[in-house]
């Protein structure tokens, strides 16, 4: 872990905490808490990660997370994230977490934020680390559910930072969220969501035109329509491109395929993340060490994406200027 990928000091905009789950703590868990499990071993989880895109992670990502219940069990997951978290260099990291996967299963949403609220206090008192939590909606569940989760979590939006969207994309467009995004926005959180995943360039444009996103997560396929690449250059929004992750779901053949190059010649404002980790064969700073690898980019430009990393997060500009 001496790697200069390892230390650069950074930040994290795109991370689902439930996909930091190893297939360890998946036994764990599910001993804690009394659960039998589909899976035979750790090795038969590893098994299952050769995934031929988005959808058969996803069936595994929610029979995994189905171990988490507790509190205890919310912050032990991210308490072991965020250890990783500071061995990789991370100074800011800002949470993924979908709470509808949790409360469809009988989890109080209030035990899924305080849970992982301790373990973000405790890495700021142990680390320095900074952020927060991003609640995303599922969009492949129904609009009414992200309203009823957003009206839950009204009285205590003072700890969130913002909302992002995940889960199947192709087939529940940006269109059916404007809404519930127009009065989270009225709530003061920030708007960022998944688009142009595995979805077109349309889902980029329909994020920024009608959530009005500040941030896209993925964004890979804007490079189909020069237009969009044009706006979101002109206008410097930040791309949370996840370069294992879009291998491993099969976005592209190998890394030596992978558009960031194209997206960097364009303009963009990317940022490297690692997305679910547990799942996609690496952390952050193995995704950072992964592109250099493949691309060839020198120290210095590697930490132009770590400088990235801290201008496009939500923290405060006395923050930023601690970071840089
Ligand atoms: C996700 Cl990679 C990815 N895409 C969409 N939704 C997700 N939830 C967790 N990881
Ligand atoms: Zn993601």
């Amino acid at each position: 872990m001496t790697n200069a990928m390892y230390t650069l000091p950074k930040a994290e905009l795109h991370l689902h905490i439930e996909g930091t789950l190893e297939p360890e703590m998946v036994f764990a868990l599910a001993e804690r808490n009394g659960m039998e499990l589909p899976f035979a071993s750790v090795d038969d989880i590893r098994s299952r990660l050769d995934f031929t895109s988005l959808q058969p992670f996803l069936d595994l990502y929610f029979e995994c997370g189905a171990v988490l219940r507790t509190q205890q069990d919310f912050h032990d997951l991210a308490a072991a994230y965020l250890t990783r978290a500071h061995e990789q260099g991370l100074r800011h990291v800002e949470m993924f977490f979908d709470p509808q996967g949790h409360t469809a299963r009988g989890v109080p949403v209030d035990a899924v934020i305080d849970g992982l609220l301790s373990a973000l206090a405790e890495a700021h008192e142990e680390w320095g680390i900074t952020g927060g939590l991003i609640m995303c909606f599922l969009r492949d569940l129904p609009v009414e559910s992200a309203f009823a989760l957003l009206d839950s979590v009204a009285h205590r939006v003072d700890d969130l930072i913002g909302v992002g969207l995940d889960s199947t994309e192709v087939g529940y467009p940006p269109e059916l969220f404007e809404q519930v995004y127009a009065h989270a926005r009225g709530l003061g959180l920030h708007a960022v969501a998944h688009a142009g995943e595995e979805g077109g360039p349309e889902y980029v444009s329909g994020s920024l035109d009608l959530l009005k996103v500040e941030r896209v997560d993925h964004g890979i396929r804007s490079l189909e329509d020069p237009e969009l690449v044009e706006r979101l250059r002109a206008a410097q929004v930040p791309m949370t491109v996840c370069p294992l992750s879009t291998v491993r779901l099969a976005g592209v053949p190998t890394m030596a395929d992978h558009p960031l190059p194209r997206m960097i010649e364009a303009g963009l404002l990317v940022t490297i993340n690692s997305d679910d980790p547990s799942y996609f064969g690496g952390y952050v700073g193995d995704n950072y060490l992964a592109i250099q690898q493949t691309f060839g980019y020198d120290n210095l430009a590697m930490a132009g994406f770590a400088l990235n990393s801290v201008t496009a997060s939500f923290a405060s500009d006395a923050r930023k200027d601690e970071l840089r």
